[in-house]
């Protein structure tokens, strides 16, 4: 890490490019630092994240939802509505298109927004669920999510609807084993806009022989990593795909 700190910036995306076409197997771990430049706010920056209004923990959790739905969806429905609106940005595009090119097994995403899915990424594992529907908590029935938006109860039991993101309280989905078991034979982890805060996520980590974090903030795992940039994500992504230029890596498929 001391090395490390030496190097300017240009060294660092030289030496993350090195370490992306060394590497047998890279994987991307994103969070919600990915998609503030598409204007959905974060939990934890330090100036700007959603923390800094409510403790997400409280109005994001499943005994929230069950005490007292009407605050539940209040406080909750205003930012889903925004990242059901957003549009993929930089960040997103390249890991699409360094997966395209087959530097990139796939993306383990902490994000609810589905945008790596709009902006053309294919493997896409999403360890805290997503908006695209919710379900009946009583009798299990599905709707799109825009049911939602009309009232919070099931029309087939009158049981109460909930979405099928990951709540505070609520156990980790299939899509967060799949994602321990893609993280097997894992070189090289890109860690991109996540606090690492959040666990059982932010262990993953632990699986990886190498880590390069792009984020913001400094992250838990700075130390250990190989490369670390405290800078915007797609701006540090764009130079990183610009360099890796028209070569295919071990995932090209043709
Ligand atoms: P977090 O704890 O809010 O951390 C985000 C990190 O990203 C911060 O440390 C920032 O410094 C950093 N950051 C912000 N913008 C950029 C940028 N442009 N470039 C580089 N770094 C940046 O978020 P985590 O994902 O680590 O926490 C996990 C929570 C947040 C998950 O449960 C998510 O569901 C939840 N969340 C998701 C979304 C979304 O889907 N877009 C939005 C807000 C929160």
């Amino acid at each position: 890490m001391e090395r490390m700190l030496q190097l300017d910036y240009r060294d660092k995306i030289e030496l993350l490019v090195k370490l992306i076409k060394n590497s047998a197997k890279t994987v991307a771990l994103t969070g919600a630092g990915v998609s503030t430049e598409s204007g959905i706010p974060d939990f934890r920056s330090r100036d700007s994240g959603l923390w800094n209004k409510f403790r997400p923990e409280e109005v994001a959790s499943i005994d929230a939802l069950k005490r007292d739905p009407d605050t539940f969806y209040k406080y909750n429905f205003k930012w889903w509505q925004g990242c059901l609106q957003a549009q993929p940005n930089e960040t997103h595009k390249a890991l699409a298109e360094m997966e395209k090119k087959g530097w990139l097994f796939g993306v383990i995403t902490q994000n609810i927004d589905g945008l790596h899915q709009r902006a053309g990424s294919q493997k896409v594992w999403e360890v805290h669920g997503h908006l695209r529907s919710c379900r009946c908590m009583k009798c299990k029935k599905e709707y799109d999510m825009e049911r939602l938006a009309e009232n919070y109860w099931c029309h087939h039991c009158g049981g109460l609807l909930r979405p099928n993101v990951v709540l505070f309280g609520d156990p980790m989905p299939e899509d967060y084993y799949t994602a321990e078991k893609v993280m097997t034979g894992c070189q090289l982890l890109l860690v991109i806009g996540s606090s690492l805060q959040v666990y059982p996520v932010a262990g993953l980590p632990y699986l990886s022989r190498q880590v390069a974090i792009i984020n913001y903030d400094p992250t838990p795992w700075d130390d250990n990593a190989q490369v670390v940039f405290h800078h915007s994500s797609s701006e540090v992504l764009a130079e990183v795909v610009k360099q890796l230029g028209d070569s295919t890596g071990p995932y090209f498929v043709g």
